[in-house]
C-alpha cells in the first residue's frame, strides 16, 4: 500500500461511532437481516428469487449462472426480458399509470411531470422514431444530452428496441465524443441544442457538429431536442428535430423480450491507461441487481417515497439509479437540470421541500460544498420529508458524514426543530464495472458508522486481501476484491476482451480486482481508502492520470508530463500537472492557461488541471517510472518522502527551486 493509504488508514482507525437504526425505522424496513442469511446459505438461490421478484420475464430462465466461460459470466441466460416494459408498461398495466414517474425541474425554473402512462407513451414514440431511422437491435446509439427527461426517454427507447446506448457526459469535449462514437460505431446521436448553467445558455449541438465535421464516422442521423432555444447550425443530411420526429410518432409500440445477456449499454470510463474503456452491461442481471439494491439500500416504499439521485446520466450512477432502478421499482423521482447554486445556494433544499423528497442520493463532494456554504442555508428550509440519505462516488470523510446526518438528516423544519431520530445514512461503494451497489449498509439492519460503507449487500461477496491475495484479518488493510461473480457485473470491454481479463482478473488469481484500497475494522466492517492505481477521483468523477498526461504531451509545447491527484477539501482530489516544456513559449504567453484550455478541449472541462507547474525535470526511477508519490508530496505541500530510488537525486531540489522562482 502507498504511504497515503497507510496514513488515511491510521486516521480512520480513530473513528468509533456507530448509530443503530431506530425501532420505528426497523419496524417498516424493506431490507431485512434474514436476507443476509438467505443469501449466505444459497447465493444463487437468493439471486434467482430476486430475479423473479423485481422483473417480469417474457421467457422465464432455467439457469441462474453460467460461469463456465469465466471471467465472462452469463446470468439468467435463457430468459428473455424487456427493460423498458419492466420500467414502464407493466406499471401502467398494473393500474399505476397515474403515478408520477419523473418530476422534472429545469434550471430556469420550468417544471414538467410525467406519469407512468405519459412516460410510457413518450418512450414508445421515441422507439418508433428510432426504428424509422433504421435503428435495430444491437445497433449503437450515442446520447449527448443534459439532465432532461428526454435523456431517460432515449435510454429506455433504445433498451426497448434492443439498441445499445452509449451515453457521453455532456461536459465532455467534441473530441471525446467523437472517439466514443467511433469506438462504438454509433449510427445515431441524440443531443440537444443546449442546456442551462448558472442562468446562462450552455451549448451541446456545436460540439456534436465539431465531432462529426470530419468524415469517416458511422453516424447516419443526429436527433436534436430543443431545450434552451439557442441558434444552431443545421446539417440537412444528418440533423432532425426531436419535436418533428418523436413527438409526432405513434404511441403504439409493442415491446418484445430480449435475451438476458443482450447488451443494454456501453459506458466509457477512465482506466489506468490513456484510452477510456467501454464497459459493457447486459440486460437481465444488471436490472436485477439495480432494482434489488435500490429497494433495499434506500428502503424504498414506491407508493410513498420521492427519490432523488442527483447524478448526471453521463455517469453510471445516473444509469442505474436515475434511469433504470427507480422506474423498474415503480418509484416517483425528481430530476434536476442545473447546478446547486442557481439562482442561490438553497436550490437543492428548495427542491426537496417542494417535492417532499424522502430519499436523497448524492456525492461527498456536494456535501462538502454545502458544508463550506454554511448550515444556515439548509437550516432555513423544511427538510423534514427526508428519511434516508445516500452517498456515492468517493470515500466520505467522517466530518462530512456527521454534517450530512446532523444538518440534513436531523432537519425537522425551518424553526430549528430536530428529528428525534436522524435519518440513516447509507454510504454505497460500487463502480461503473459493478453496475450496482456492492458494499452498503441496510438502513433498517446495520448500525451505521461515519465514513464506512461497511458490508457487502446481500448476495455479494467482497474481501480485502494483501499483496499475495491472502485475506487480511480484522484491523488490517489491503486491496478490495470481489470473490464471486455477481448479476450486475460488467461482461467485458467493448472491442477489447483481453483488456477485460488483464485489467480486472489478472492481479489476483480468480478474484476481481477493483483498484481500491480498503481496510477491515475490528468488527470486520469495510472502510474504503481510495484508488491504489493511477485513477484519480475528482468530485466523484473518475479521471485517468495517463489520459491527461497523454493530452498534455500531445501539445507542441510539452516534452513530458506527469499528473497526480492532490488531496482537496471539497472535490476529494484535484488534478495537478507537472510539465517539462520543449519550446520557449512566445513572449507574454500564459503557457499554463494555454495548456489548461488544451486539456479542456481534448477531454473536457472536468479534466483541466487545477495547477500546472512547469518544471525542469521529473522524478524517475532507474527503470524510468515516474515517481508520482513524490510529486504528490509536492502538490500537497508536504515534505517530500523517500526519494532514494530516484535515478537522479537532485531532481526534487530542482523542482523545488523552480517553484520558488
Ligand atoms: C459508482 C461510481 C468508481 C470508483 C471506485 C472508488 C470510488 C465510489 C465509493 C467510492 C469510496 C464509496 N467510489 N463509491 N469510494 N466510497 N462509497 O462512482 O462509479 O465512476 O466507476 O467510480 O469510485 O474508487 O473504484 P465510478
Amino acid at each position: 500500500m502507498s504511504d497515503t493509504h497507510t496514513s488515511t488508514l491510521d486516521n480512520l482507525s480513530h473513528e468509533t461511532r456507530a448509530f443503530a437504526p431506530s425501532v420505528e425505522f426497523v419496524a417498516t424496513a424493506v431490507g431485512k437481516a434474514e436476507q443476509y442469511e438467505a443469501a449466505k446459505a444459497d447465493r444463487l438461490g437468493y439471486w434467482e428469487d430476486q430475479a423473479r421478484k423485481v422483473l417480469t420475464w417474457d421467457t422465464d430462465f432455467t439457469e441462474v449462472l453460467d460461469w463456465s466461460q469465466a471471467p465472462v459470466a452469463k446470468w439468467f441466460a435463457d430468459g428473455k426480458v424487456n427493460a423498458a416494459y419492466n420500467a414502464l408498461d407493466r406499471h401502467v398495466e398494473n393500474g399505476l399509470g397515474d403515478r408520477v414517474a419523473i418530476h422534472f425541474e429545469g434550471e430556469p425554473g420550468d417544471t414538467r411531470s410525467y406519469t407512468y402512462s405519459q412516460l410510457t407513451d413518450a418512450v414508445k414514440q421515441a422507439a418508433n422514431a428510432f426504428e424509422s431511422f433504421g435503428i435495430a437491435k444491437g445497433d449503437r446509439v450515442a446520447i449527448y444530452l443534459p439532465m432532461i427527461p428526454e435523456a431517460v426517454i432515449t435510454m429506455l427507447a433504445c433498451a426497448r428496441i434492443g439498441a445499445i446506448h452509449s451515453v457521453v457526459f455532456g461536459g465532455f469535449s467534441a473530441d471525446a465524443l467523437r472517439s466514443r462514437v467511433d469506438d462504438a460505431e454509433a449510427k445515431l446521436v441524440v443531443t440537444a441544442d443546449g442546456t442551462w448553467r448558472r442562468g446562462k445558455p450552455s451549448s451541446l449541438k456545436p460540439a456534436v457538429d465539431e465531432a462529426l465535421a470530419k468524415d469517416g464516422h458511422t453516424v447516419q442521423n443526429v436527433l436534436v431536442v430543443k431545450r434552451n432555444g439557442q441558434d444552431v447550425n443545421w446539417n440537412e443530411k444528418l440533423d432532425k428535430w426531436w419535436g418533428d420526429v418523436v413527438d409526432t410518432a405513434s404511441t403504439e409500440h409493442t415491446a418484445v423480450g430480449h435475451e438476458a445477456e443482450h447488451p443494454l449499454f456501453v459506458l466509457y470510463t477512465s482506466g489506468t491507461t490513456g484510452k477510456p474503456k467501454g464497459i459493457i452491461h447486459t440486460t437481465g442481471g444488471y436490472l436485477v441487481q439495480a432494482a434489488a439494491t435500490h429497494r433495499d439500500t434506500f428502503d424504498l416504499h414506491p407508493e410513498s417515497d420521492v427519490f432523488w439521485c442527483t447524478a448526471d446520466i453521463g455517469w453510471v450512477t445516473g444509469h442505474t439509479y436515475v434511469t433504470y432502478a427507480p422506474l423498474i421499482n415503480g418509484a416517483t423521482q425528481v430530476m434536476y437540470e442545473g447546478t446547486p447554486d442557481f439562482p442561490n445556494q438553497g436550490r437543492w433544499w428548495e427542491i426537496i421541500a417542494n417535492y417532499g423528497v424522502t430519499v436523497l442520493y448524492t456525492a461527498p463532494t456536494a456535501i462538502r460544498t454545502f458544508m463550506k456554504w454554511g448550515r444556515a442555508i439548509p437550516d432555513s428550509y423544511d427538510l423534514s420529508s427526508l428519511r434516508v440519505l445516500g452517498s456515492v462516488g468517493e470515500p466520505i470523510n467522517p466530518e462530512a458524514w456527521m454534517w450530512y446526518r446532523e444538518v440534513i438528516g436531523s432537519n425537522n423544519g425551518p424553526n430549528g426543530e430536530k428529528k428525534e431520530h436522524p435519518t440513516p445514512i447509507v454510504d454505497t461503494w460500487w463502480q461503473t464495472e459493478t453496475g450496482a451497489h456492492m458494499i452498503a449498509p441496510l438502513p433498517g439492519v446495520t448500525s451505521t458508522k461515519p465514513g464506512s460503507a461497511q458490508c457487502p449487500v446481500p448476495g455479494i461477496t467482497v474481501d480485502v486481501v494483501d499483496d499475495m491475495g491472502v485475506s487480511v484479518g480484522n484491523g488490517e488493510g489491503g486491496f478490495l476484491v470481489i470473490r464471486d461473480p455477481w448479476p450486475g457485473m460488467l461482461r467485458g470491454i467493448w472491442g477489447d476482451m483481453n483488456r477485460y481479463q488483464e485489467t480486472y482478473w489478472s492481479r489476483f488469481e480468480g478474484m476481481y480486482f477493483a483498484g481500491d484500497g480498503a481496510k477491515k475494522d475490528t468488527d470486520g466492517d469495510i472502510w474504503l481508502l481510495g484508488r491504489v492505481d493511477d485513477v484519480m477521483n475528482v468530485s466523484g468523477h473518475r479521471l485517468s492520470t495517463t489520459e491527461i498526461e497523454s493530452s498534455l504531451v500531445a501539445h507542441p509545447y510539452v516534452a513530458e508530463a506527469a499528473v497526480v491527484g492532490a488531496k482537496d477539501e471539497t472535490t476529494g482530489e484535484a488534478v495537478v500537472a507537472f510539465v517539462i516544456l520543449q519550446v520557449e513559449p512566445e513572449e507574454g504567453e500564459d503557457v499554463v492557461a494555454t495548456l489548461r484550455a488544451h486539456v479542456g478541449k481534448d477531454i473536457g472541462p472536468i479534466a483541466k488541471p487545477r495547477h500546472i507547474l512547469v518544471v525542469p525535470e521529473l522524478p524517475k526511477t532507474r527503470s524510468g517510472k515516474i515517481m508520482r508519490r513524490l510529486l504528490k508530496d509536492v502538490a500537497e505541500g508536504r515534505e517530500v518522502g523517500d526519494a532514494t530510488t530516484l535515478a537522479d537525486n537532485t531532481v526534487m531540489t530542482q523542482i523545488a527551486d523552480s517553484m520558488h522562482k
